[in-house]
């Protein structure tokens, strides 16, 4: 059983209407809230075509960004962290998602920090976690991590994410035990020791954040290089749209929590 990729579970939010009010770095328009659900709708479905039962949580309209799931928690072994999200209009989504995680998972601890951490900036192998440091995850939040992951059996390597990537994981993910995904920029970057890496294809960087679910990775349509590089090397390629979710900084990633309990 690889823990890092093979799910039984996932818990989803469906987006607000109000996430025409969410965080993004370059404006290019708002996501139409009709076409996120559409979107998000089929992302689940594809969550459980791969085999995880899905929960998708009501939509919270008093955070925008709160259908991107995966920034307010880690799940490691079943157990989910709490984490402190690093930015101010996001660090509410913690305790409004803490409830479900009590509901969901086997067990939930608390951050207990005055940093910050954001589960966007964090991939999972089977035993290790890397943490890239960011605007959103700082130095105080990953030493206040570090007993957490370690007291569950993972070890922690804090990197340091380029400056104009927002999250470690907007630019990686993992495709198997040994392999991430990843920009050129991130892996030369340096973080990637001890793993092997797949880069995106030049002009589809945004391909890097994907997930693997069981016995699929999915990808973001529109990068047909990077599904074609993907499938010759062995890998069952599912395409989603992720149109609405990139016009607010999302993507494949950060739309799930996959755990298995
Ligand atoms: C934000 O800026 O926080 C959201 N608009 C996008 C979050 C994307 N999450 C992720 O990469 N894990």
């Amino acid at each position: 059983m690889h823990k890092s990729y093979q799910f039984t579970h996932a818990l989803c939010r469906a987006p607000a209407t109000s996430v025409t009010d969410g965080l993004r770095a370059t404006d290019q328009g708002d996501p139409d809230p009709m076409a996120f659900a559409a979107e998000h709708a089929a992302y689940v479905s594809a969550l459980r075509a791969a085999g995880c039962t899905v929960t998708v949580l009501p939509a919270d309209e008093a955070f925008p960004d709160s259908v991107f799931i995966e920034d307010p928690a880690l799940v490691l072994n079943g157990t989910a962290i709490v984490l402190r999200p690093g930015a101010p209009s996001r660090i509410g989504e913690a305790a409004a998602l803490r409830p479900s995680l009590i509901a969901t998972m086997n067990d939930v601890i608390d951050l207990e920090t005055n940093g910050f951490v954001d589960g966007g900036d964090i991939l999972c192998t089977d035993d290790r976690v890397l943490l890239g440091l960011s605007a959103r995850t700082n130095q105080q939040g990953a030493d206040d991590l570090r007993p957490i992951v370690e007291s569950l059996g993972y070890s922690l390597d804090v990197l340091q994410t380029p400056p104009e990537i927002l999250h470690f994981k907007t630019e990686s993910s993992l495709l198997d035990a040994e392999t991430v995904l990843a920009t050129p920029a991130l892996k030369s970057a340096g973080a990637f020791k001890g793993l092997n890496v797949i880069e995106t294809v030049d002009g589809e960087e945004a391909a890097a954040n994907a997930i693997r679910v069981n016995d699929h990775v999915f990808l973001s349509a529109g990068h047909p290089q990077t599904a074609e590089k993907l499938t010759a090397a062995g890998y069952s390629v599912k395409v989603l749209n992720t149109s609405q979710a990139a016009l607010v900084d999302g993507g494949l990633s950060c739309m799930s929590l996959r755990y298995s309990v």
